[in-house]
């Protein structure tokens, strides 16, 4: 067997309804990746549909994990943030990927903070400003065409722009500092779906669409963004892996349809790992 590799997953936890680490954790574990985790906060509930939700804010304890794991030197492959606690929290953050980043080890960077045109509500401007500090000590960025707007201080165009748009959007984003950037939420078509991949190095940009399915489905950039890494780390190159992501994506959002469950509970996607490995060619290994 190769040699197992290590992902850190730096995310809030949300006890309940599915998204950041409660997704994150399962899904690159069934990968096959030793994943560690740096909870970023912790949510009795996460913010979009639950009212009262309990907060704490774990950015005093960044540092201290950060400094104990360097003291038993350990090597990541993987550096996976998503959302985080606080504004502090951007150059903590930054700082551990400083101290952790090797030759072989991909920095990846979801600036969670808004969707469908509006900021979460726990997040400021100014955070989404600062977010661009840590985009730009990624390998890969994945955000989703709100966060692009926030990013690039630019107007949210809501769903009518053009394929020139789309690829304009990916060369600023990663202008920003990263070679790759895949936007999600990218459809052209009314029943259709997916995301868009940038690589700066060669210069391609590639598309991976799939059926649209009515509806906001808590989680999914979370489930996206897993899956990516969950194929970026077996090697896949980067327009297969957004299409892996694209379709298991899909795939958790049919059977949460299909189970009838209320949608600010996440997806279902633990019913499509099966799925996921399969498409990742770990089945039978
Ligand atoms: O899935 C994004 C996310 C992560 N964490 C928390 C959230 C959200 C989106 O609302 O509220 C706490």
């Amino acid at each position: 067997m190769n040699k197992q590799k290590r992902i850190a997953a730096i995310h809030d936890i949300s006890c309940v309804g599915r998204c950041s680490l409660t997704v994150a954790l399962p899904i690159l574990s069934a990968a096959g990746f030793d994943t560690s985790v740096l909870p970023t906060a912790i949510l009795s509930t996460h913010t979009g549909g639950f009212e009262g939700f309990t907060y704490r804010d774990l950015t005093e304890d960044i540092k201290p994990i950060s400094n104990h794991w360097q003291s038993l030197n350990l090597h990541f492959d993987a550096l996976y943030s998503g959302f985080l606690g606080s504004f502090e929290q951007i150059d903590l953050v930054a700082d551990l990927f400083d101290t952790f980043k090797s030759p072989d080890t991909l920095i990846m960077v979801d600036p969670v903070m808004a969707d469908n045109g509006v900021l979460y509500s726990i997040y400021s401007p100014e955070m989404a400003k600062g977010m661009t500090k840590l985009c730009a000590k990624a390998d890969i960025i994945v955000p989703n065409l709100t966060e692009a707007a926030f990013l690039l201080e630019e107007e949210y165009v809501g769903e009518d722009y053009t394929q020139d748009y789309i690829e304009t959007t990916l060369k600023k984003l990663s202008a920003l500092g990263s070679d790759k950037v895949v936007l999600s939420g990218v459809s052209f078509e009314s029943n259709k779906v997916g995301a868009a991949a940038y690589d700066s190095i060669t210069g391609r940009v590639s598309y991976a669409f799939n059926d649209k399915i009515d509806g906001y489905f808590h989680g999914t950039g979370d489930v996206f963004g897993s899956a990516l890494l969950s194929a970026l780390l077996n090697n896949f190159p980067l327009a297969e892996a957004t299409k892996i992501a694209v379709d298991y994506t899909h795939m958790c959002i049919l059977l949460t349809q299909k189970a009838e469950q209320e949608k600010r509970y996440g997806v279902c996607f633990e019913k499509a790992i099966p799925y996921l490995i399969k498409q990742l060619g770990l089945l039978n290994q």
